[in-house]
């Protein structure tokens, strides 16, 4: 019983570190955690970015999520430091609009880019400048771990990853 309680304990403290952690360490998928089976999401976040904005007052915000979990995660939300809140957008053709939701796929990746899906940073709390980092924080439905912090690079207006990615 106690050696029990220990273990939950532990388990406990871990997930903690994983939800607090940058996701990006867990893209290899080596190091993700066992029995959490069916239908939740596995998720990890990488090669984000901001391009600098030319308003002041706000900023489109780009990551990758990748889920190799048994079912399809939703990001819900997501909040930084940089601005006061956060929307997504679904991009259509030219109609962009704000969703309460975007799907990450199960075995499938989101990716948030320019002209695409992505995220809006509204309130800016200062004008980023290309060097800076900014902190994002993921929150996840139907998925672990249910937050994702990474830290981001402000790039140039213009910039575009390279699509090897
Ligand atoms: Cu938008």
């Amino acid at each position: 019983m106690r050696r029990r309680a220990l273990l939950g304990a532990v388990a406990g403290v871990a997930a903690v570190a994983l939800a607090t952690g940058a996701g990006v360490a867990l893209s290899d998928g080596s190091s993700g955690t066992s029995g959490q089976g069916g239908g939740l999401g596995k998720v990890s976040v990488s090669g984000g970015y901001i391009p600098q904005p030319l308003l002041t007052d706000e900023a489109a915000a780009y990551v990758t999520v990748k889920n190799t979990g048994g079912g399809d995660a939703e990001l819900t939300a997501v909040s930084t430091p940089l601005a006061a809140h956060v929307t997504l957008h679904s991009t259509t053709g030219t109609t962009m609009r704000q969703v309460t939701a975007l799907t990450v796929p199960a075995g499938g990746t989101l990716t948030l880019g320019t002209g695409g899906d992505h995220m809006m940073l509204e309130n800016l709390t200062h004008k980023p400048r290309v060097g800076e980092t900014v902190t994002l924080r993921l929150h996840f439905a139907h998925a672990t771990p249910a937050t994702v912090t990474v830290t981001v690079p402000v790039e140039a207006t213009t910039y575009r990853p390279d699509p090897k990615g």
